[in-house]
């Protein structure tokens, strides 16, 4: 909870320390009802910061501080000055050791910050500013430091006494207590902190790097799942390897560690050597975790693994530079998960993701940077922003360098970095300095906030044979009022001619064609670019692979769109021209909604879906993915102003149409999937996948025929599945069917099976609290009454609360308001008790722009009503009051 008057950082106001860490030499006594925690720093003067001994400033909260030395010297509360922030001490030379004692509060810190116990064990989260919630220390990622942990506890009740680094030493203790040391030969900054005791088991394996060291990987997890550790494993291997292999990074520590807990606020934490998982990023096993499952496992394994450089070894100056790390990380754990498995359809799923999530933030109250120059709490800036379109950029810069430009670079910034807290800037350089190249206009990406939006007009020639294209860049207002100068916008196009074939293409001075897909730079406001020996008017295929994170507008017409998802050679823009034609139709019908008219749905729909479900040829999973319609909440994104009940009734009108006339060829391919699962054990790979969502995608269509044959097919999947991924498709079509019978037995039973485990009742409560059907926010309620529910629990919190208001847009926004209500007094609870959780909750609530003026009022008067509801979190705080800015 905040002290004082939440104030704004800017990046601008930087400094570096006035002080260096050398060492850290820590020693926790963990007890059941308090933890003491001896700090010893060796410090000195940062050199760079000049002569003087100014006042040494700490940072520190929550601590009950017990004693504190300077050298030899105690001293009094006459020598140092205490706030709940801060203690500040007078040095009386360059160099000098710093000793404290502090009481903290594990047993009750229901924040999940700092050190805190998680089902019984202790754990601990420092990133961002954790860690001054454990001892007195300057707690910014510049400040590095050599860290020593000692750990003591009960010898039954914590066994297993784990910190980053390798073990050196441990022993017994007097009254039944042991204890163990830990030595990190890698500086780190206090954010890469981390410490767990408990009595936990682990599944053991070895990876033996290119160099050919040997390095022992262990997973802890509770006793009950250690029989879902092996796919957490296998992706540990495959991403240690694939480190080694696509940038030349081996892991540096004879140990690496993952920790599962149950109570975490978001997904991972890459602590030196020391991972600590929220329980659902690990455990994954066929009949308890779905395919969605098993990869998001896969993909956390891998982000976090990839910290240990992008990250740990080189690390940020400071917390306005997060996108360093993360954005760069998530990069390279989309490149690993697409080289695990279908390449096309991770890329679709990330896009899909990017632009119905992230363009929402960019184009709300909390839009910022991707290196973002102010903020007054760091943990609401852990956004898609920072991570998603973070990515995107690292993306763009790959394509404008090329594969072994790109390589050249990140070896360049690791060599040089090595060890240090950097910038943006500082990666930008490495890529420039290795290529030769200059980025300097390229960085406006890293500064300006907002979606561009990317214009594109044509004009054929057909006596010069002369083919442009005509691109205008424009740029929406955003909160910070900026002022918008150009970016360099990658856009990787090709032409089809009238067979669905690629055209040479030869830009206009250019001496002989280049390829049939290429990428050319858009750098101006407007910019056209003449393709020269185009015989025929050809057809563009425009941002393959969505080069670049704008939005493109081309005004292909349905025929058109039909087309390219025939022809086009780039899977994700065959794709993407479903999507569009699919948005087309659905605008139209939102229209006739609008009006009062009957729907009706072009028929072009049909036909194109059709062939889709009907080529054989294609991947399962790219027919899974085209048959999918634009979701509700990518609906509302591109509204002028979104109406809820039009966009429901569109997308639901469709989806019952497509039902009906493709029947029989989803039929066909639900029955032959179906049947292949029966005779095959489940595999987490990816053609299993595949056919698995083409499969259960063709349930959840098949079930809104309401034919019986699909209901007892609904329950056969059910009852018999041997794997959670069908078993929970099938609960889900019951869940949103009229079936009300079979729907309460399949929850009954399902309930029973699985109430001893905790991520799958997670499960549970998703499926009916996104369920779309009336009365979503009763069953809301009611759900949170149950006995597995706990609002202490984030994953409990977003399982239930975080699909209601984020995946059932119908329910939640109810024009009375209600789903509002419910919401704002949720967040006031949590604020109370975990303010990071009640930030994140808040962010439907921030939207309020995109609807109508009724609903406007209603969700800006909720917003108020927690603005004045008390003493408010800087994390709530900061949304809530640039959201009514
Ligand atoms: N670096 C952590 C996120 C920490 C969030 C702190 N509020 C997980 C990750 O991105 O890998
Ligand atoms: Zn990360």
């Amino acid at each position: 909870m905040r002290t004082e008057q939440p104030k704004m950082i800017y990046l601008k106001d930087y400094q570096a320390p006035e002080y260096l860490i050398d060492e850290t030499h820590l020693t926790f006594e963990l007890f059941e009802d308090h933890t003491l925690v001896h700090a010893q720093l060796v410090m000195r003067r940062n050199p760079a910061r000049g002569a003087g001994l100014p006042p040494l400033v700490l940072d520190g909260q929550q601590l009950e501080l017990l004693s504190v030395a300077l050298g030899d010297v105690t001293l009094t509360p006459t020598d140092y000055l205490l706030t709940p922030d801060q203690l500040t001490v007078q040095p009386l030379a360059p160099s000098f050791t710093l000793d404290s004692t502090v009481r903290i509060h594990p047993e009750t810190n229901t924040a999940l910050e700092g050190l805190y116990k998680s089902s019984g064990m202790f754990c601990t989260q420092c990133e961002a500013e954790g860690f001054r919630k454990i001892t007195y220390y300057l707690d910014r990622p510049d400040v590095m430091s050599k860290f020593t942990t000692t750990l003591s506890a009960d010898k039954q009740k914590f066994p297993i006494l784990l910190s980053n680094g390798n073990p050196i030493a441990s022993g017994p203790e007097e009254g039944d207590r042991h204890w163990a040391t830990w030595e990190d030969p890698f500086m780190k900054p206090a954010y890469l902190f981390a410490l767990v005791a408990g009595d936990l088991w682990c599944v053991e394996d070895k990876f033996t790097t290119m160099s050919q060291r040997e390095v022992t990987l262990r997973i802890y997890v509770e006793p009950e799942n250690i029989d879902k550790c092996q796919h957490a494993m296998n992706s540990l291997k495959k991403s240690m390897r694939w480190d080694e292999e696509v940038y030349g990074r081996e892991y540096d520590l004879d140990i690496f560690m993952i920790v599962a807990v149950n109570d975490f606020n978001m997904g991972a934490m890459e602590n030196k050597g020391l991972n600590i998982f929220n329980s659902s990023c690990v455990l994954a096993r066929a009949e308890t975790a779905t395919d969605a499952a098993h990869q998001r496992v896969e993909a956390v394994v891998a982000h976090e693994y990839f910290h240990n450089w992008s990250g740990n070894r080189v690390t940020c100056r400071d917390w306005f530079q997060l996108s360093l790390k993360e954005g760069f990380t998530v990069f390279r754990d989309a490149e690993f998960s697409a080289d695990m498995n279908s390449r096309t359809v991770k890329r679709i799923e990330d896009v899909a993701y990017l632009r119905t999530h992230q363009f929402a933030e960019d184009a709300g109250p909390m839009a910022h940077a991707v290196r973002p120059d102010s903020f007054i709490e760091i943990s609401n800036f852990y956004t898609l922003t920072v991570y998603e379109k973070g990515s995107e950029v690292v993306r763009m810069i790959r394509t404008l360098l090329g594969a072994d430009g790109f390589r050249k670079g990140s070896d360049l910034y690791f060599e040089r970095h090595d060890g240090q807290a950097v910038t943006c800037d500082d990666f930008i350089k490495a890529m420039e300095d290795a290529n030769g190249v200059e980025l300097t206009q390229f960085k406006r990406w890293y500064s300006q906030a907002g979606t561009p939006r990317l214009a594109v007009s044509e004009a054929y020639d057909a006596a010069a044979k002369t083919y442009s294209l005509t691109f205008r860049q424009s740029y929406p207002a955003t909160p910070d009022k900026q002022e918008k100068q150009p970016f360099v916008i990658p856009v990787e196009l090709g032409l089809l001619n009238a067979q669905g074939g690629e055209i040479a293409l030869r830009l206009a001075g250019e001496a002989a064609a280049a390829g049939t897909t290429r990428v050319i730079s858009v750098t101006e406001a407007e910019q056209t670019f003449t393709f020269v020996d185009i015989a025929e008017q050809p057809l563009p295929s425009l941002l393959r692979g969505f080069s670049a994170p704008v939005k493109l507008s081309f005004p292909y017409n349905r025929d058109q769109l039909m087309f390219l998802m025939q022809h086009d050679s780039d899977g994700f823009n065959r794709w993407e021209a479903g999507q569009q034609l699919s948005v087309q139709v659905l605008q139209e019908m939102i229209g006739q909604h609008q009006r009062g008219e009957a729907l009706v749905m072009d028929q072009r729909l049909v036909t194109a879906l059709g062939s889709v479900l009907a080529d054989e040829t294609l991947d399962q999973a790219m027919v899974a993915e085209m048959l999918s319609l634009p979701g509700e909440a990518y609906l509302t994104e591109i509204s002028e102003v979104a109406d809820v009940d039009a966009i429901h009734a569109a997308r639901d009108f469709a989806r019952k149409q497509l039902a009906d006339q493709l029947f029989d060829g989803l039929w066909a391919r639900y029955e032959g999937n179906r049947a292949l699962s029966k005779t095959t054990a489940y595999v987490a790979e990816d053609q299993h996948f595949a056919r698995r969502s083409l499969q259960n995608i063709a349930l959840s269509y098949l079930m809104l025929s309401g034919k019986p044959q699909v209901l007892a097919a609904a329950i056969e999947q059910f009852d018999a599945a041997d794997n959670m991924t069908e078993r929970m498709t099938a609960l889900a079509v019951l869940v949103n069917s009229p079936f009300s019978d079979e729907k309460a037995k399949a929850l009954a039973v399902f309930a029973e099976n699985f109430k001893d485990n905790p991520l799958v009742m997670d499960q549970w409560f998703s499926v009916q609290a996104g369920s779309t059907l009336p009365g979503g926010l009763q069953r809301t309620k009611a759900l949170m009454e149950h006995p597995a529910f706990n609002l202490k629990n984030p994953n409990k919190v977003r399982a239930l609360v975080g699909a209601f208001a984020g995946q059932n847009l119908i329910n939640f926004h109810a024009a009375d308001g209600s789903g509002y209500r419910f919401l704002a007094d949720l967040v006031i609870q949590l604020n109370g008790f975990n303010p990071q959780i009640a930030s994140r909750q808040l962010a439907p609530l921030t939207r309020w722009r995109k609807y109508d003026s009724a609903r406007q009022a209603l969700m800006k008067g909720e917003l108020e009503r927690i603005r004045a509801s008390g003493e408010l979190s800087s994390d709530v705080f900061e949304v809530v009051s640039k959201s009514l800015a």
